[in-house]
């Protein structure tokens, strides 16, 4: 499908440095030296409503990494889906009485127009799961073929005995699986599975549920197997990151992961990277609790995208924290001193700010850290120092490049 119009990124003054991020299945950090393009992949928005400042926070997270790549001098192949059937996009279909696809269409477009109203970079490929069913069929076909699929009544399930590497992308133990499983669209009770971890790859179909042929009988894709399928085909093998929020971790990535392992024999992907939950009202903000602050909301009352932009990155993306409206108040005012250095006709020296930029970024993605240089650069100039002719444009070029904030 498409993605949304890509932002201009403007030549930076200086070349980053390699990158690393801080990698879920090992606990420690990779440096990632990609030969040739980077490859990423992030998990897409079930398009059933308008995209929160939680989604925001992961998209903005995974930009500035594709950022930061980039900085460094590599090109990206970003690849992104869109669950756009399961679950909760037919249940509220369902409920507010509108076709599922009309549904998926304009939330999807919506997160469109957010991601280009907060600059971030679309993918090169933005991938439906509907669009990807016969994808889906052929890796169920190549697990079938491995003994890695088993019926359930009209369903078809995958046997996470098959890869021997399974539980080392979460690395949780049983027992939190199965609480995870539980909680985030598993089925640990339903009879008839040889592991109660085993995941539903085909659903057969039920009535008043969208249907599409399969050597299986007619159905639709589990959720693992879209997004295994998708970054197979568009990134191949040992990619080299898959990325997500942490309510991601388990079962979704650890299922992708253990899909396309079963066939392949090789890492699904070098890193898992995971940003974490953004929380309102003392809770994760999620569209089944309605504790929700939409980016379009925002965006409608006349916030400027930037300043939403800024308060994430005053978070380390891979941080719990609780969003309050003081932080964006907060951000516009920065936004405001930041506008006001850019705009002299020399500045404080910028070299040190800039390096000190690149070099945050690449170390797992370090935006609080890459911000505050700002900030300082921003007082130092505020204070009268205007030595540097060359230090406005300098740092103009490295926030819109780097961090992504058009002033
Ligand atoms: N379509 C699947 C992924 S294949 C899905 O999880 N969709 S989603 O719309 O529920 O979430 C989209 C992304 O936003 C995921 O990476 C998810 O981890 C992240 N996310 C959801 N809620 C939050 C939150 N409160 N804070 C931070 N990230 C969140
Ligand atoms: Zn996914």
């Amino acid at each position: 499908m498409r993605a949304w119009t890509a932002p201009d990124v403007p030549t930076l003054p200086a070349t980053g440095p390699a990158v690393a991020v801080h990698d879920t299945a090992t606990g420690g950090s990779v440096t990632l030296a990609p030969e040739g393009a980077a490859r990423l992949y992030v998990c897409g928005i079930t398009p059933y409503d308008a995209t929160h400042i939680g989604h925001a926070n992961t998209y903005v997270a995974f930009d500035l990494l594709n950022r930061a790549w980039r900085s460094a001098g590599h090109d990206v192949t970003y690849v992104q889906n869109v669950t756009d059937v399961d679950d909760p996009l037919l249940e509220r279909a369902d409920k507010v009485g509108i076709a599922w696809e009309a549904l998926a269409e304009r939330e999807t477009e919506l997160f469109r127009t957010d991601m280009e109203a907060l600059r971030v970079l679309p993918p090169a490929e933005y991938v439906g799961a509907v669009e990807s069913i016969p994808l889906v069929i052929e890796l169920i076909q190549r697990l079938e073929q491995i003994g890695a699929v088993y019926r359930v009544d009209e369903d078809l399930y995958y046997s996470v005995a098959a890869d021997d590497a399974f539980g080392e992308e979460s690395n949780y133990d049983r027992e939190t699986m199965t609480r995870f499983f539980a909680e985030r669209g598993g089925d640990p009770e339903r009879a008839g599975k040889k592991d109660r971890l085993d995941a539903l790859v085909w659903r057969g179909e039920r009535p008043g549920e969208p249907a599409w042929d399969s050597p299986w009988g007619k159905g639709r894709p589990g959720w693992h197997i879209e997004c295994a399928a998708i970054a197979l085909k568009h990134l191949g093998g040992a990619f080299d990151v898959q990325g997500g929020g942490s309510d991601l971790i388990f079962p979704h990535h650890e299922m992708c992961a253990g899909h396309v392992q079963a066939v392949t024999g090789e890492p699904f992907a070098r890193a898992y990277s995971h940003a974490g939950m953004v929380a309102y009202d003392g809770q994760k903000m999620s569209k089944s609790l309605g504790n929700l602050v939409f980016v379009s909301a925002l965006r409608n009352s006349d916030v400027d995208p930037m300043a939403i932009r800024l308060t994430l990155m005053r978070h380390h993306y891979r941080d719990d924290w609780e969003w309050t409206d003081d932080q964006l108040w907060k951000a516009v005012d920065d936004l405001g001193r930041w506008r006001q250095a850019l705009s002299g006709a020399a500045g404080a020296p910028a070299d040190e700010a800039v390096a000190e930029v690149l070099e945050a970024l690449a170390s797992d993605i370090d935006a609080p850290r890459a911000t505050a240089a700002v900030d300082r650069w921003v007082d130092a100039t505020l204070s009268g120092d205007a030595s540097d002719a060359g230090a406005p444009a300098a740092m103009r070029a490295v926030l819109d490049g780097a961090l992504g904030v058009l002033l």
